[in-house]
Formats: structure tokens, sequence, C-alpha cells
């Protein structure tokens, strides 16, 4: 039996032939069939602190480990620094003073685990595998969420440190709720990864908006908003404005592009495009709304867009660890 390979590369001649002959092509000069070029291991993550968290989570899939482990350790890293000021540890609190939580994990085999308005635990990215890995539930919010870390062992300590303390109380002199673009809005790490196995994860950890009501939850711990990963198409992860992120259902949109044959890239772009067309139709302002996608295909092919200059990410692969900036559709 012919391979793939071949059969394509003959149709390709066949097709060349019937176009424009007589022509003479070699099938060594046909371009390979790029569905050969594996790009593996690879990990992306959101903004800057995405290159210290590519690191840790390298140290991983450097050594064959498994992508699942290897988001869960990256995002972890910047849950646990305190002067990271919008995830885990440290993060800025709701208007109330509470810093609560919001973090999500998905493997290659679409289990998933979520926990929403988590308090007093640093690493929420690690009860979302708990719940993943030891309930028959998907999700957990608030105090049951709480309950179960401590069951887990999970140490129930004090996240609210004096600099995000300090910062809410001159907060609360105005006590405005007005997200800035880029500046308030660098809060999650999503990370996405696939193995030198080829099996895609991925993770997203955030305190959220700084000063939102308390309850509030965005698109960080929402399956299919905040990340989304199908181990036969690719992984995709958001960060940004949650509320507008969650009203297209934004990553799952991505893999779903992808699912059709979209590059990483043109994915990332039709659903920005998405929400510049919704927001439009809202008569919202889209100056005020910030929302960036990164996207990882089977292949290892990556792509970003944003609705705004001034995203980021951070890429590892074989070719190193290093930031880039996406194309945007405001201009
Ligand atoms: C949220 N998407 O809670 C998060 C915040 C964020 O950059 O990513 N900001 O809505």
């Amino acid at each position: 039996m012919q391979s793939r390979r071949k059969f394509l590369k003959k149709s390709a001649i066949a097709s060349l032939a019937l176009a424009a002959s007589p022509l003479d092509v070699l099938a060594k000069d046909l371009p390979e069939n790029n569905s050969t070029v594996i790009n593996r291991p690879i990990v992306l993550s959101t903004w800057n602190f995405g290159l210290k968290a590519n690191e840790e989570a390298w140290t991983v899939l450097g050594k064959g480990g498994r992508a699942l482990d290897a988001v869960e350790k990256g995002v972890r890293l910047v849950e646990n620094d305190p002067n990271e000021r919008s995830v885990g540890y440290g993060g800025r609190p709701d208007r109330d003073g509470r810093v609560t939580l919001d973090a999500c994990i998905m493997d290659e085999n679409y289990n998933i685990g979520s926990v929403a308005c988590l308090e007093h635990i640093k690493n929420p990215i690690s009860v979302a595998r708990a719940i993943m890995e030891k309930t028959p539930h998907v999700m957990l919010v608030g105090d049951g969420a709480l309950q179960f870390a401590v069951s887990q062992g999970f140490k129930k300590e004090n996240i609210l440190t004096p600099e995000s303390e300090s910062e809410w109380k001159e907060w609360l002199k105005d006590s405005k709720y007005q997200p800035i673009v880029n500046i308030e809005n660098h809060d999650t790490i999503g990370m996405i990864a696939l193995d030198a196995n080829g099996n895609l994860s991925g993770a997203c950890t955030t305190s959220g908006m700084a000063f939102k009501m308390h309850g509030r939850v965005g698109d960080s711990p929402i399956i299919g908003a905040g990340l989304f990963v199908d181990n036969e198409v690719g992984a995709a992860t958001a960060t940004g404005h949650g509320e507008e992120v969650i009203r297209t259902v934004g990553t799952h949109l991505v893999v779903e592009l992808m699912r059709q044959g979209r590059s990483p890239q043109q994915a990332c772009k039709e659903a920005v495009e998405r929400i510049v067309q919704i927001t439009k139709r809202r008569n919202k302002n889209l100056k005020d709304i910030q929302v960036g996608f990164i996207a990882l295909n089977k292949k290892g092919e990556y792509g970003s867009f944003c609705i705004q200059d001034g995203f980021n990410f951070a890429v590892y692969d074989q070719k190193g660890n290093r930031l880039e900036k996406p194309d945007f559709a405001l201009k």
C-alpha cells in the first residue's frame, strides 16, 4: 500500500501536470507535506511571566515528561510568587478585600478540573487537578472548594500580601471598578504544552480582575472559555476581559476553528474578530477591552492574536525560550 505522503506527492504532480502541461516536475522538488514536520516538545504561556513559567515547565518536558505535569508545575511557579500580583499568592483582592482565585486544568483525555472563587489556598491549579483526579465532579467553587482543598492536605493560609492590601485600601478611596487594558489585566497565566509523546494539556490560573465584585468568576476556570484542549486537534488559552471570552466560548472556538483546518494563528485571529464584531453589535467600546488568545496544534505549530497592542506571550521549543508579540485587531 502506498504511503499517504507518496499519494499526496503523486496527486500534487498530477494536478500540476494538468494545470500547466507540459511541466517536468520531480517528486523531490515538491515541498514536503508539512504534516510530517513536528515541533515537540513545546510550551506556550501568556505574558512576561510566561518566560519563567516555561523554564519551569521545561524541567518536565525536556526530560520527556507529560504535558499535564509540565503545565501544572509551570503555572505553580507564578502562583507561588508574591510579586506577581494577579495570580495565586499575592494576587489583588476583590472589592471586599478578599483574594478569590480561579483555575482550571485539562489533559489529553478530556479529563478536566476546575476551581472558582477559592480563598486562602496558594495553588488553585493543584486543587483543580485534585478535583479532576479524585472527585466525580469537574468544578468546585467557594467554601466547598476550600473544604475539599483542606481535606486533601492543602494549607489554609492568608494569601493577601501587605502590598495587595495597601493597593486595595488606596482603591477604596474612589471605589471605581475600571479595569485598565494591559495594566490591571496582566492577570492570568494560561499555559498549553505538547509533550515529546505528542500529547497536549493546558492550565490556566488567576486572581481575576482586581477589585471585582465578591463572587465574580471570569473565564479562567471555565473549560471552553479560558482553556480548551482536544488532543486530536490542538489547545488554546485566553487572557483579558473574561466576560468577553465567556460570551464567545473563546478557546473552544479557537480549537474548533483549528479542527476545520485553520492554522493556530488564523484560528486566534478569527476568534478575536468574532469578539470584535460582537462588541460592535452590542455598542460597547472596543478600546476598553483586551482579549488575547494563544494556540498550539498537534504538529507543534503555534499562533496568537489579540484585540489591541500590548499583549505578549512566551514560547519554549527546540529554538529556546523567548517572548513574542502577536498581531492585533485595533490599529
Ligand atoms: C479574568 N481573564 O478573570 C481573567 C483576567 C485576565 O488579563 O486574564 N486578565 O477575566
